[in-house]
């Protein structure tokens, strides 16, 4: 297990589409594990291999404890496909592991069905909803290349970059200095 850099947009990998997995093998069992050691390590409640500089359509999550369970609740997910979604739609304020410090409320579907391999190789499908549904479908976006900033205004997106650049400069004279 390992904990892998993650790319900070803009980045040419984070605009690119997931390919489909077509066996699961154990690379791509050990790039889920190193996947959630990353997010773990962050932290985070979600990660995209894209957001690792692979091409692979996998991604992880695992949205904390429900009731007063401490126990993590690790998800991997290979292949996935949103075979359903609410009419209901919720907005959730989103941030993004490759877009550090910013955030800004996105609506999507509020609740989604959603089919995919699992790290066996097994069918899977269930209902995602709550922070799961926003996490999962911001997860399937980064797969087909779509930031979260993808679904706001030009004008509300071209702001959040400009102070991500920023910020990103910030941290590179500190790391200059030290
Ligand atoms: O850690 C994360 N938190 C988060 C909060 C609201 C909506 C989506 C997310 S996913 C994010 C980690 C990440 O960037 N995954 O791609
Ligand atoms: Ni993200």
């Amino acid at each position: 297990m390992a904990v892998l850099p993650i790319l900070i947009a803009p980045h040419p990998t984070l605009k690119a589409k997931a390919k489909p997995v077509k066996e699961v093998t154990d690379a791509v069992r050990a790039l889920l594990d190193d996947m959630l050691e990353t997010m773990y390590d962050a932290p985070g409640i979600g990660l995209a291999a894209n957001q690792v500089g692979s091409l692979y359509r996998v991604l992880v999550m695992d949205c904390g404890a429900r009731e007063d369970d401490e126990q993590p609740r690790p998800i991997k997910i290979i292949n996935p496909q949103i075979t359903g979604v609410s009419e209901e739609l919720s907005s959730y304020e989103e941030g993004c592991l490759s877009i550090p410090e910013q955030f800004a409320d996105v609506e999507r579907p509020a609740v989604v069905r959603i089919k995919y391999l699992d790290e066996t190789g097994k069918a899977q499908e269930r209902l995602f909803e709550g922070l799961e549904a926003t996490c999962v479908q911001h997860e399937i976006d980064h797969l087909d290349g779509i930031l979260f900033v993808d679904h706001l205004s030009n004008l509300k997106r071209n702001m959040l970059m400009k102070k991500l650049k920023k910020l990103i400069k910030e941290r590179e004279e500190e790391g200059d200095h030290a």
